[in-house]
């Protein structure tokens, strides 16, 4: 790696930091301008800036004003990054012949870093993705499942009082009669493997990249117990 680079990733990560939107951009400008891949500077410049703060706000270091800031510029660096790179799909009519994938994070629960990562990640690998974006009923949950006939529903809670949404989804889909339709994931730092087992959901995973491996992992299972 050049100089340059290396001192690219680093405002990159201070950018993050400091919540500098304008910095952070202008980053991510003159990180093309070098031939940089923009994943690398996600992750090993942006990402990293975005680790340390979340790692300050855990040991009680900063406040919830200051992650405030630095994660309104780490979610503005993530779209536009994968805008450039055409991971970006905006919710309407789907083509056809791919999986679709609806994402959400639940009612009541704003965080939305981790569920758009789990977008582009699906979107990357050839899904197909409509993401609802945060706050998310699981009324319009199934409505728009139904609308996008997708395959997979998966939703995002990050906070112990927002959890008990994704059980909510699986019992409404039950009680309307859709609860085979769909495969349905669940993520989000405090989701467990026995949290979707005990709320009956099909998957849970810890990462985006594992979020991958199990969609098509379901979708090949659904597959054969359908075809035996
Ligand atoms: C960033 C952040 C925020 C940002 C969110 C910005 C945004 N646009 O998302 C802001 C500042 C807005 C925020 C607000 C709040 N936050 Co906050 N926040 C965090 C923090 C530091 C990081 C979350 C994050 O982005 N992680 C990075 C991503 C990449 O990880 P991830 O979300 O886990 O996603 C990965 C996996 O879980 C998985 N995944 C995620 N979704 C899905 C979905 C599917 C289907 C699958 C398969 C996989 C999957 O893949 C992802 C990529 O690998 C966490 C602490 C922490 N260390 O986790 C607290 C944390 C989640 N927040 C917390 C709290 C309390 C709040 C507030 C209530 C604070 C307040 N007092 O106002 C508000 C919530 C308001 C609301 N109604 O939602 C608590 C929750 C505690 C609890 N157990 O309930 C935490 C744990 C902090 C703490 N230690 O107290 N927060």
């Amino acid at each position: 790696m050049s100089a340059e680079q290396a001192d690219i990733l680093e405002r990159a990560r201070l950018s993050i930091i400091e919540g500098d939107d304008e910095e952070a951009l202008q980053i991510m400008d003159q990180a093309s301008e070098e031939g940089m891949d923009l994943m690398d500077l996600l992750m090993e410049g942006f990402g990293k800036g975005n680790q340390e703060i979340m790692d300050r706000f855990d040991r009680g270091e900063i406040t919830v004003a200051e992650l405030l800031y630095a994660s309104d510029t780490m979610k503005e660096v993530t779209d536009e990054i994968f805008k450039r790179l055409g991971l970006n799909d905006t919710p309407g009519p789907v083509a056809t012949g791919k999986i679709r994938v609806l994402l959400a994070t639940v009612s009541g629960d704003i965080h939305d870093i981790g569920k758009t990562i789990v977008a582009a990640f699906l979107r990357n690998a050839g899904f197909e993705v409509i993401d609802l974006g945060c706050e998310v009923s699981v009324e319009a949950i199934a409505l728009a499942a139904r609308e996008f006939n997708v395959d997979i529903i998966g939703t995002s809670a990050l906070l112990t009082a927002s959890l008990k949404e994704q059980k909510k989804l699986e019992k409404y889909l039950r009680d309307i009669g859709e609860r085979d339709r769909y495969i349905t994931m669940v993520g989000g730092a405090p989701c467990t493997q026995r949290w979707a087992e005990k709320i009956g959901a099909d998957g849970y995973s810890e990462t985006a990249s594992e979020a991958v491996e199990k969609a098509l992992e379901l979708i090949q299972r659904k597959k054969q117990n359908g075809s035996e």
